[in-house]
């Protein structure tokens, strides 16, 4: 049996990678960082009882910018596989913790090459990067693959940066099996609630239900190339299993500006959207409800730009070339970008039709960040 080590399991990817693995036969471990409440939740439904027999599914308390923990835990484990994946992973918000973000995510990636090095596994362990294409940030050349320059626009980029180039680096080395996955946008409804496309698809789902009047966004031109996370922790996997280890770019090829997803999670509750004015004061109008059952008004406003919300350095457009890993991996995506809105909004619209519920029990909302 293959044992996977899995560092940010509670997060988006690695909710969906740990249940994958599990259903190929591994057994999996996960590095869970202590937190004052349970933050579990997307990963609850994997979780086996450690009394019972056969248990393929374990937690380990650590950390990425804990060396020692790291170390003990890959000893531990002994893994086949790691899945580096754990980070700040918030683009705007490294702004705000640039060097916390530089060590878990630059000198984190560092800690798990080092004690894979120092406990002498570099022949039994295989190591996936979780790579990104804000790499490529201040556009170069598009559609952006494997050869395409780098040009980082965050503290978030930059750390991920050293993350690429270090991985490369110990491959190239000490010949380990050590691989960036340059994963492009990729989003479901388990996606954390501050990025865009889950606060667009939350914001629209409460706005047809009357919980929320208004979503405020930053720029609405971005442009990003946008698929499904399912799709995309089976590349992560397949770039494991090849017979040399190399980087791979992952995407749709296809880019939408975020004014066009709000338009379509709104179409997804039948509600049609036009925009109207330029810059700050551009904003989004109902046009036309097609819903019986969500009582909007037309011309009502419902999307507005808060300024707050645009960052100091923008990456204005995302578009991958996934042809390598089409041919050499073989990996297509299942879900195109209509298939993905339509998975989020029917998730969203039945959550807060749960919350609505109980709002009319008198229990009230509670208040979130965005
Ligand atoms: P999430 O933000 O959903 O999850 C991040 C995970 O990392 C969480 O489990 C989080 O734990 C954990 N984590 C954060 N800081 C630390 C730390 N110091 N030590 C240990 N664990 C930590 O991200 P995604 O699942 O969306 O992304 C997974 C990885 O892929 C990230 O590295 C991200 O940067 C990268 N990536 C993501 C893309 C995307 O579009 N989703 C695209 C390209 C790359 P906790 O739950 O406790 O906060
Ligand atoms: P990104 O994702 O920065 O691409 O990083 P995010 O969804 O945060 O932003 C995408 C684009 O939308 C614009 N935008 C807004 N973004 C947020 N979060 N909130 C808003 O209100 C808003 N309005 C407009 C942003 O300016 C940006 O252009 C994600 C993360 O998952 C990274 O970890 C990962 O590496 C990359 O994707 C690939």
């Amino acid at each position: 049996m293959k044992k996977a080590l899995i560092t940010g399991i509670t997060g988006q990817d690695g909710a969906y990678l740990a249940e994958m693995l599990l259903e190929k036969g591994y057994e999996v471990h996960g590095l869970k960082r202590r937190s004052s409440l349970f933050n579990t939740d997307r990963i609850d439904h994997l979780y086996q009882d450690p009394h019972e027999e056969d248990v393929r599914f374990h937690l380990h308390y650590g950390d990425l910018s804990d060396s020692t923990n790291i170390i003990r835990i890959i000893q531990q484990v002994q893994p086949d596989e790691i899945y580096n994946l754990g980070a700040m992973s918030h683009v705007k918000v490294s702004f705000d913790t640039p060097e916390y973000t530089a060590n878990a995510d630059g000198i984190g990636t560092l800690r798990i090459l080092e004690a894979v090095r120092i406990l002498g596994l570099t022949e039994k362990t295989r190591i996936y990067q979780a790579s990104t294409s804000e790499l490529y940030g201040l556009v170069q050349a598009v559609p952006q693959s494997e050869t395409t320059p780098f040009y980082p626009r965050s503290p978030y980029a930059v750390a991920k940066l050293y993350g690429y180039w270090i991985t490369v680096n110990y491959r190239e080395a000490y010949n380990m099996y050590a691989c960036n996955g340059i994963l492009f946008n990729h989003e479901s409804p388990l996606r954390g609630e501050t990025f865009v496309t889950r606060k667009i698809t939350r914001g629209a789902a409460k706005i047809a239900l009357q919980l929320q009047d208004k979503l405020y966004l930053g720029n609405l031109d971005a442009q990003r190339d946008w698929g499904h996370a399912k799709d995309y922790v089976e590349a992560m996997w397949l770039i494991l299993q090849q017979d040399t280890p190399e980087d791979f770019v992952i995407a749709t090829g296809i880019t939408t500006t975020v004014r066009d997803f709000v338009r379509m999670a709104f179409a997804e509750a039948g509600i049609e959207l036009e925009f109207t004015g330029e810059g700050v004061n551009e904003k989004g109008i109902v046009k036309y409800c097609a819903h019986p059952d969500y009582q909007l008004e037309i011309g009502q406003e419902v999307v507005a730009v808060d300024p707050r919300y645009f960052r100091p350095t923008e990456v204005e457009l995302l578009i991958g070339d996934p042809t390598k890993s089409k041919t050499k991996l073989g990996w297509e995506p299942k879900y195109d970008l209509p298939a993905l809105v339509k998975d989020m909004m029917g998730a969203d619209l039945e959550n807060f039709h749960r919350e609505k519920m109980l709002q009319e029990k008198g229990y009230p909302i509670k208040n979130q960040y965005e």
